[in-house]
């Protein structure tokens, strides 16, 4: 017997999309081509492309047509959009369309308790990416299921902000390996249960990309890749109400282009050339770049500045309405062509902001599946700082809700500073200072306060607002290198701790934590960047020291620093993934249990929630059981330690920066 074929008259009809009149108006212009650029595929195939085309096309739709829809060629770029996605597909290897449709059947994946982050540069890591599948064993001990790979993509030569001035997107930096490399990379690592992720860069690209290259001498269809003016006018107008991200090194938003004489917008260094997105062919060309990477194994886009990707004259030209309408429509590109790829946002905002990176209002849940928790970072560092949880408390709950679609990433410490993000209303309404407050920080993370425990470095001092950022690793920061330069045991001990307090926090929060290469083993502050042509202007390269593998080997030796650590981090990542109240798919709520340096929140499960406490002191702290919400019970346990954890008067102690993950 001939098993049943399905033919193209089985796809259910339109009209069950509910699409809009225009959309579907819009669908059925602009497929005409469709069939043809996917001739070459086995019948299936087809079909399983345009139940994803016609499920997902209103999000697209909604998506464009805000953006490009009063364009006359409007149609015309919708087509070509509609071949790019069936060519990305078309191309893509039989083994990720395999995990397409696994993703298809498990669309929370990326929501997972089990999920943990482990992020590094390459060049630091491993010296290449070949060899990065040399320390797979490494990252599958920490219990890693996502790996985000920093400076892959071609970038310029000398100074190139750490990788974020790429002048290829679509090919490996030459001094990192090859194509078939980044590929094999990914292979390795899918086939281990763990996600690789790169950025990809979307505000800008480097002076030295061809588009760039061509837009300098002249040609008028590059320079419409970018915002390039005659005159200063209108970049002064615009710089009235602009922001500067770097002051120090880079002042101002825009460059004078020697060659073409023209003035380009420059949001961060002056070889960083923003592109202009409402032009559809930067959509195009993005869209495209993202499919030969997704389609060489890539499962997570990291989306670079994605807040500066839409100008408006007279705002600070962030989180415009049109970023979300971008975000969505590359979103839904590649939940139609590449299903099994998450996007991650990156920006760096305050929290009413924030939440619109997955998705408020009509973009609800469509925008983004990961973004960074900025202010749990903030608030971890400043309650360390004060040894108090009060500010942390309240700020974190008033932050608005998310969608039960996404995840947070939550993290302590990446490859960029820190800025002190502390909200002036949240300060007053605990009776503090807000700039007060940041610049107490600051003095306390350079290492100026007396009796503070931290040494960072002072990164871009705005002189106009007072803002001063911070460098340094999670271990220098928390206290390791005075602790060790002073031989003193008991402040070595107290560090330790601080680290796994945090590590306890962002594994404990409800999102997906990103562990930094080197924290696990407490690598200090490194100031060989200094002497480093490429790097010495910028002291973010201070916490990007080079993996101390001869420090790695002591990891399993617990009377070792390294030993503590690694071994402390990875029974906080072991408890997690047991934890089920972890995924990030239900809601985390932050208790306010009126304690001053205690901070408290509680993971609501069906089958039971889940309360992480967390003390930011070195005394020890006791809280009393009828504090904590209804769910308390003496028969309490500690997932960390899994021990019973209250004591027969209904008391709870918390040691020394300790934590508990109560059920
Ligand atoms: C990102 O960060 C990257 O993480 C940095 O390493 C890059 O230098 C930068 O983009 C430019 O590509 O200003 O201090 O709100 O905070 O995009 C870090 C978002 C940054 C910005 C963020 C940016």
């Amino acid at each position: 017997m001939t098993p049943e074929k399905n033919t193209f008259a089985d796809l259910p009809p339109l009209s069950e999309y509910h699409l809009s009149a225009e959309a579907r108006l819009c669908l059925n212009e602009c497929s005409t081509e469709l069939d043809t650029v996917l001739s070459t595929l086995p019948e299936h195939d087809q079909l399983l492309f345009k139940l994803r085309q016609h499920r997902w096309f209103q999000n697209l739709y909604d998506g464009l047509a805000p953006v490009y829809g009063h364009r006359k060629d409007f149609n015309g770029f919708v087509q070509k959009l509609i071949d790019t996605m069936a060519g990305g597909y078309a191309a893509r290897p039989k083994a990720l369309k395999l995990l397409d449709l696994k993703r298809d059947l498990q669309p929370d994946w990326f929501q997972h308790e089990s999920m943990l982050g482990y992020v590094f540069y390459v060049e630091q890591f491993a010296g290449s990416l070949a060899k990065v599948t040399d320390h797979i064993d490494y990252l599958d001990e920490l219990g890693a299921t996502y790996i985000h790979l920093m400076k892959v993509m071609q970038s310029r030569d000398g100074e190139d902000d750490g990788g974020y001035a790429v002048t290829d997107y679509a090919s490996v930096d030459k001094s990192l390996g090859t194509n078939d490399d980044l590929k094999n990379v990914c292979t390795a690592l899918r086939n281990r249960g763990m996600s690789p992720c790169i950025d990809l860069v979307l505000n800008h690209c480097a002076s030295e990309h061809p588009w760039a290259m061509a837009a300098r001498s002249g040609d008028e269809h590059y320079q419409s890749y970018f915002y390039m003016f005659d005159d200063r006018q209108l970049p002064d107008v615009f710089e009235e109400t602009l922001p500067e991200v770097f002051p120090e090194f880079a002042p101002g938003n825009f460059t004078l282009d020697e060659v073409s004489g023209k003035w380009v917008w420059t949001t961060f260094n002056h070889f960083q050339w923003d592109l202009n997105w409402s032009n559809p062919d930067v959509f195009l060309e993005i869209v495209d770049v993202m499919f030969k990477l997704a389609n060489l194994g890539v499962e997570v886009f990291r989306l670079d500045a994605v807040a500066f990707m839409w100008k408006r004259p007279g705002t600070d030209c962030q989180n415009q309405e049109e970023v979300f309408d971008l975000m969505q429509a590359l979103r839904t590109c590649s939940r139609i062509a590449t299903p099994a790829v998450a996007h991650k946002a990156e920006a760096i905002v305050a929290p009413d902001d924030l939440i619109r990176y997955f998705g408020v209002g009509r973009h609800h849940g469509k925008v983004s599946n990961v973004a960074y928790h900025n202010s749990l970072m903030v608030h971890y560092w400043s309650a360390l700082a004060s040894r108090n949880t009060r500010l942390m408390t309240h700020a974190l709950s008033e932050f608005p809700r998310t969608p039960n679609s996404i995840s947070w990433a939550t993290y302590l410490r990446c490859h960029d500073d820190i800025g002190w993000a502390i909200a002036d209303d949240d300060a007053r309404a605990i009776h503090l200072d807000g700039f007060a407050h940041r610049r107490f920080l600051s003095d306390f993370y350079a290492g100026e306060f007396a009796g503070g425990f931290a040494r960072g470095v002072v990164f871009q001092h705005n002189k106009v607002n007072g803002d001063r950022r911070i460098n340094g690793t999670f271990a220098s920061l928390a206290g390791l290198e005075i602790a060790l330069e002073e031989g003193n045991e008991h402040h070595i001990h107290l560090a330790i701790e601080r680290i796994l307090l945090g590590h306890a926090l962002i594994c404990g929060f409800g999102g997906m934590p990103l562990l930094y290469m080197g924290d696990e083993l407490g690598l200090l502050n490194d100031h060989s960047y200094a002497t480093s042509p490429d790097h010495a202007g910028d002291s973010r390269w201070v916490h990007r020291p080079v993996m101390n593998w001869e420090r790695a080997a002591r990891r399993h030796d617990v009377s070792t620093i390294e030993g503590r650590l690694f071994n402390g981090i990875i029974a906080i990542a072991q408890a997690r993934r047991r934890t089920q109240q972890l995924s990030a798919r239900y809601d985390t709520e932050i208790l306010d249990l009126g304690h001053p340096s205690v901070f408290a929140n509680i993971n609501r499960h069906p089958n039971g929630s889940l309360i992480g406490l967390y003390n930011f002191t070195e005394q020890t702290q006791l809280i009393r059981i009828d504090h904590l919400p209804d769910m308390a019970l003496l028969n309490m346990v500690d997932e960390l330690e899994q021990q019973q954890a209250v004591t027969s008067s209904g008391h709870i102690h918390l040691r020394a920066y300790g934590r508990l993950w109560l059920s």
